[in-house]
């Protein structure tokens, strides 16, 4: 698509939405891999600016009818419990914009999918930890998530992804696209691909402990990554925890190592120079201090047990996503360089043998914390 037709389609999803005031301008916006975001800005009688975030949903990935399903009834059921403890639902959960006849996303004429949030002013999402605390705020903030959604009616959600954390599942699929390989790039990332068929053994683990009971089944946000919360910028404190396009029934030990994966890594997620990449156990206390607080209490003792495995298992499981994905010729992943999925599944690969270089030092954290 011509950028011409882009910005075409994109008027018409703002012609839809029911936005107040009058448009100003739109720009792409943020760093996520999944959907399209762009930051709308309008203009109120007052003069003032409004910004909206629009997005055009992934809708190879999700089937938006389903996935808006579920981020409403999430979003109302949060907005309630929210204003019951006097705290403040325009920025304390995400608000949908509907559109003009009163849908929750608009479909445009080539069948992409169109949704519409209030912009969460005055606060920000990082794409790494800049100061140690906000790791901490953006823990308790994705606890206390999963502790409002514990009374959450469970079968009313879709599982807008299914078996999206299902390691073993992930697992033959990723053996599928070595097999296959359509892309011939197989012979060139034999290192890595004998790095996960190493782990074979770890890859049932977790996913055996919840079939025998061991571990709960949860509503978690199963993405928790750093730039997935926002910060207030006044206060500190973990704000709003956004990006919900994959609530669902999952493992709180699967939401911990997801945020340690991308947040307590020293380098950046798609670092070329392997050597900056390490687990960094200080950030790794702030996260778990927080992540407990936000749980007030509820995590059980196979859960705690199990918090380091979940953060080797997030970080194994993303970056075989990554080689999985750059097997089958960048299909799922954003990309924005060539070989970008695979300095990603390297950063994640190194990650994993350091986090199981420290494994014992995370559980003295943990043993410390709890
Ligand atoms: P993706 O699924 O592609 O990661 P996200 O929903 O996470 O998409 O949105 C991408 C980025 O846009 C976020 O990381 C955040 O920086 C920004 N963003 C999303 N929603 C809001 C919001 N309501 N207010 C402010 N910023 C937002
Ligand atoms: C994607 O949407 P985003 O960028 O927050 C992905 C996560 C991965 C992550 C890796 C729906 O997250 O599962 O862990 O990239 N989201 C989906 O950075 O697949
Ligand atoms: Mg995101």
């Amino acid at each position: 698509m011509t950028r011409e037709e882009e910005c075409a389609k994109i008027n018409k999803a703002i012609e839809a939405i029911d936005f107040k005031g009058e448009y100003l301008s739109h720009e792409k916006y943020g760093s996520g891999h999944i959907n399209d975001t762009f930051l709308a800005c309008f203009k109120k009688e007052d003069n003032s600016t409004i910004k909206y975030i629009l997005q055009r949903m992934n809708h190879h990935i999700f089937n938006p009818e389903k996935l808006m399903e579920n981020i409403c009834n999430v979003t109302s059921f949060l907005r309630e419990k929210i204003e019951k403890t006097g705290g403040d639902p325009n920025r304390e959960t995400m608000n949908v914009i509907p559109t003009k006849d009163g849908k929750s996303y608009f479909t445009d004429s080539i069948g992409s999918c169109w949704r519409a949030y209030v912009f969460i002013e005055d606060a920000t999402s990082f794409d790494k930890v800049e100061k140690p605390e906000d790791f901490y705020q953006s823990a308790v903030a994705f606890g206390r998530f999963q502790n409002l959604l514990s009374d959450f009616k469970a079968d009313a959600l879709h599982e807008t992804i299914v078996d999206f954390h299902n390691t073993p599942k992930r697992f033959e699929t990723f053996k599928e696209a070595v097999k296959k390989d359509g892309l011939n790039r197989a012979s060139s990332v034999k290192e890595e691909i004998a790095f996960v068929m190493n782990r074979a053994e770890d890859m049932k683990i977790c996913m055996e402990m919840l079939e025998k009971g061991e571990l709960p089944l949860r509503v978690t946000h199963n993405d928790t990554k750093l730039n997935n919360v926002m910060i207030d910028n006044k206060t500190g404190n973990g704000l709003c925890v956004i990006d919900l396009d994959t609530v669902m029934p999952g493992l709180s030990i699967f939401d911990f190592g997801d945020s340690i994966r991308f947040g307590a890594n020293t380098a950046m997620e798609d670092e070329k120079d392997l050597s900056k990449v390490s687990l960094d156990l200080n950030l790794f206390e702030q996260y778990t201090s927080g992540f407990l607080e936000g749980c007030h209490g509820s995590l059980t003792e196979n859960e705690l047990r199990m918090l380091p495995m979940g953060a080797k298992m997030m970080t194994l499981e993303c970056g075989m996503r990554f080689l999985t994905d750059y097997l089958q010729g960048d299909v799922y992943f954003n990309i924005h360089r060539p070989e970008h999925n695979l300095d990603r599944c390297r950063t994640q690969f190194t990650l994993v043998e350091d986090m199981e270089r420290k494994k014992n030092q995370m559980h003295q954290i943990i043993n410390k914390l709890s």
